[in-house]
């Protein structure tokens, strides 16, 4: 099986060694003609020059695996007629769990509250997490495992999804009772994917539909928030603090007002990382399945773009 890693040259040395670990018969490749691969390891940043692949002269090609879960940046170019599957990696998952758990309890905690400025602030007793509201919105593989976590802790969790597919333990609402989700969501915690269905989805109307003081927590991607309407809101109190992982333009520009603003705190896109350990073996047995032509796993619906 020969395989061409359509990856930035910088992530070679980090997946290489365990991807031929996890799949000894494949033959990885960094170039070569496109009609001799049976498949292809996807990583945004490829081509390097900036260029649009062309997936159509990979004649061979039985699947493209995407090293990412998310796939704006693929799912709609028309070369692109193969099978397409998105990353579900065991140590994403619980790095986004930990990401999204780590500053919900920040918020909940009230942590920022405490400034070491002399003053003795002993009045304020949070809520336990049992009368805290959290709203995530996107119930699929991360926001499934954010929101267990969460509820673990105690927390009243509600999901919010296209479908409100039932998840057991968790209320989880469908698409027309965003309004519900968003207004019980003392902190919101946004897992959807870049589509046309999900851009500028928190615009001034819906953002004002959150109780005042509510924090955002956005990991999934930056198009979901009208960031002018954000500002604005901010200003307003409503959200009191978003903390902003993805953003519409990455790098986030040195002169972008997220980055001074107050109520805003800025992480680099690094929520979850994909991890080479735990996602190779994933990889590898996707690449198996395609060239036995079983069902592959974590196929992308083209027509829902996730
Ligand atoms: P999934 O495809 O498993 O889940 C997507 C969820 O979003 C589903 O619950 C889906 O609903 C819901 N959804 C999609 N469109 C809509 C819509 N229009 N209205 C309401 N709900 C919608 O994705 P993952 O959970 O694996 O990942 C989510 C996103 O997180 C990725 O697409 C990526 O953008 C981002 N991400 C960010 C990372 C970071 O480091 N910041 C790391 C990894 C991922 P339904 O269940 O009904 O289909
Ligand atoms: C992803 C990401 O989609 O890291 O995997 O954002």
């Amino acid at each position: 099986m020969k395989v061409l890693f359509a990856a930035p040259a910088r992530k070679w040395d980090l997946w290489s060694p365990a991807l031929r670990d996890a799949c000894p018969e494949m033959e990885l490749c960094r170039e070569g003609r496109p009609d001799s691969f049976d498949a292809l390891i996807y990583a945004p940043g490829y081509p390097e020059d900036g260029s649009t692949l062309d997936f159509s002269a990979f004649t061979r090609a039985r699947v493209v695996q995407s090293l990412w879960a998310g796939v704006e940046r693929i799912v709609t170019n028309p070369t692109l007629t193969q099978p397409l599957c998105r990353m579900v990696d065991p140590g994403l998952t619980q790095g986004m769990v930990e990401y999204c758990t780590g500053w919900a309890l920040r918020a909940h905690l009230g942590m920022d509250g405490y400034a070491q400025d002399g003053i003795w602030r002993n009045h304020l007793t949070p809520p336990l997490a049992s009368q805290r509201r959290i709203t995530v919105l996107g119930m699929g593989e991360l926001g499934r495992a954010v929101a267990a976590a969460l509820s673990g802790l105690g927390f009243r969790v509600t999901g919010w999804s296209q479908s409100g597919r039932p998840v057991q333990g968790i209320e989880v609402l469908a698409g027309p009772a965003l309004p519900q989700a968003l207004s019980r969501a003392e902190i919101l915690i946004c897992l959807l994917p870049d589509t046309a269905q999900t851009r500028n989805l928190l615009d001034a109307e819906r953002l004002a539909l959150l109780p005042p003081g509510a924090t955002i927590i956005n990991a999934g991607r930056g198009t979901l928030i009208d960031e002018t309407a954000l500002l604005k809101a901010l200003d307003l109190g409503r959200p009191g603090h978003a903390v902003l992982d993805v953003f519409r333009s990455e790098p986030l520009a040195p002169d972008h007002p997220f980055w001074a603003h107050a109520r805003v705190t800025v992480t680099p896109h690094v929520a979850a990382d994909t991890r080479p350990a735990s996602a190779a073996p994933v990889v590898a047995e996707n690449l198996r399945r395609a060239m036995r032509g079983e069902p592959l796993l974590h196929l992308v619906d083209r027509i829902h773009g996730y």
